[in-house]
């Protein structure tokens, strides 16, 4: 699995500057079956890597790492044969707290990062726009990690720049200054991208189980994935059903699996669909299993709403994240689960400190 993993970064990297789309796509579907069928244990899906390419990623020696192992900063786990190794979220979440810089990111398969520290979100939005726009996929890769490093929540970066870049794609395609196939294929790659990013996040609770889709009809996997990533990273083992379920389907997930929480995104509804009749029957559905149904998505007027019987509606993937994050902590306290430490990165420093390398304590 590990293996896998690494090995298709490594090949797609190396392969976009070839501009052969279609190879990488395959890949990625590879990719993609390889990281649900992962899902399974917190082990399964972990990425690990030996102490000394830690080292060598973040530019200390590696006894310093050690000692920073020793100390308890660092997590790690022992191999069956007894070898110490860490996890690659663990080492992104080391970096991001410390603020260390990341220089060489390729012996973690990590994408390259740029000077992030010149990198703000409104900075980083209109260099995503053109990023999308020409297809250049591993420029997306890196201003997205280069946000991410830098401290900004996922919650943020969905909203203050994924979104509107694709706002701004919309008005120029509007204008015609855009083709539809740069629309479509940014689309392609924004979500490839923010699946890829699943690899820095720590790895979810299983207890806080939460599954989500669109209904018949809504194409829009943009929204539904950013809703994906965002529970995720408040530690919920989010999974997405897909884009464009019907509510059938969609109740028969709910009473299989159970989730602790539903989300439903709707950014489009088809004119033929019974929106209130068929939502209320979800709604039922997910009151029975005792699951939260979080609902977000342009397509949700007020008029509607009022109409409709749901846990949280969200503008925002911002206010998702805090709705996820209290409910975990209800959800967890009455349950007695451990989410372990997920702090909220409000805090947005961008500047690495060389102190800090030598002396992360
Ligand atoms: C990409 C795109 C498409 C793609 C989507 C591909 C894909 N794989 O997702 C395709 C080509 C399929 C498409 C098709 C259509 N599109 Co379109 N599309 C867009 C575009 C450019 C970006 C939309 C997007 O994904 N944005 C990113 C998301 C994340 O941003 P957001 O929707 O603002 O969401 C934020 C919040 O609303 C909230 N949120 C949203 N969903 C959820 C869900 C949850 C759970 C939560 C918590 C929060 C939340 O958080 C988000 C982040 O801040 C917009 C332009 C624009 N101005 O947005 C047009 C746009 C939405 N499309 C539009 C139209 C008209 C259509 C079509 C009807 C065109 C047609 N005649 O066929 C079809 C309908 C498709 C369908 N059946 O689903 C119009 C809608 C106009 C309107 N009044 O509603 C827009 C605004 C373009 C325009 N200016 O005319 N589209």
């Amino acid at each position: 699995m590990q293996i896998v993993l690494c090995g298709v970064w490594v090949s797609i990297v190396g392969r976009i500057d070839d501009g052969d789309f279609d190879r990488v796509r395959n890949d990625w579907i590879g990719f993609g079956i390889a990281a649900s069928e992962g899902r399974r244990s917190r082990m399964e899906m972990s990425d690990l890597v030996s102490p000394k390419q830690v080292s060598r990623a973040i530019g200390v020696s590696e006894s310093s790492l050690k000692r920073w192992c020793d100390q308890g900063l660092l997590q790690t786990v022992r191999t069956a044969g007894g070898h110490r190794k860490i996890e690659v979220s663990e080492v992104v979440r080391f970096i991001r707290e410390r603020n260390l810089a990341l220089r060489a990111p390729e012996v973690l398969d990590l994408p390259p990062v740029s000077e992030r520290a010149e990198l703000g979100l409104v900075r980083g939005q209109s260099l995503l726009t053109s990023a999308l726009l020409a297809g250049n996929e591993l420029l997306v890769r890196q201003i997205i990690f280069d946000l991410y490093l830098a401290k900004h929540p996922v919650s943020v970066i969905c909203d203050e720049v994924l979104a509107v870049a694709f706002r701004e794609i919309g008005e120029r395609w509007a204008c015609q200054e855009a083709d539809p196939f740069q629309e479509r294929r940014g689309c392609e790659i924004a979500v490839r991208v923010m699946f890829d990013l699943r690899r820095c996040q720590r790895p979810p609770e299983p207890a806080l189980n939460a599954i989500g889709g669109t209904i018949e009809g809504d194409q829009y996997s943009i929204p539904l994935t950013m809703a994906e990533l965002v529970l995720r990273d408040a530690g919920w083992n989010a999974v997405s059903l897909g884009t464009s379920l019907p509510f059938s389907s969609l109740i028969r997930a709910v009473v299989e699996t159970r989730p602790r929480l539903f989300w439903l995104s709707v950014s489009y509804i088809q004119p033929s669909i019974d929106f209130i009749r068929e939502f209320a029957k979800l709604s039922q559905a997910c009151m029975e299993a005792g699951a939260a149904l979080v609902v977000g998505g342009r397509a949700l007027t007020e008029s509607l709403r009022l109409k409709m019987t749901y846990s949280a509606y969200c503008d925002t993937m911002q206010h998702l994240e805090r709705f996820a994050r209290t409910h975990s902590h209800v959800i967890s306290s009455s349950a007695g689960i451990s989410t372990g430490d997920c702090p909220v990165d409000r805090e947005v420093v961008s500047h690495p400190t060389p102190h800090g390398l030598e002396n992360p304590s």
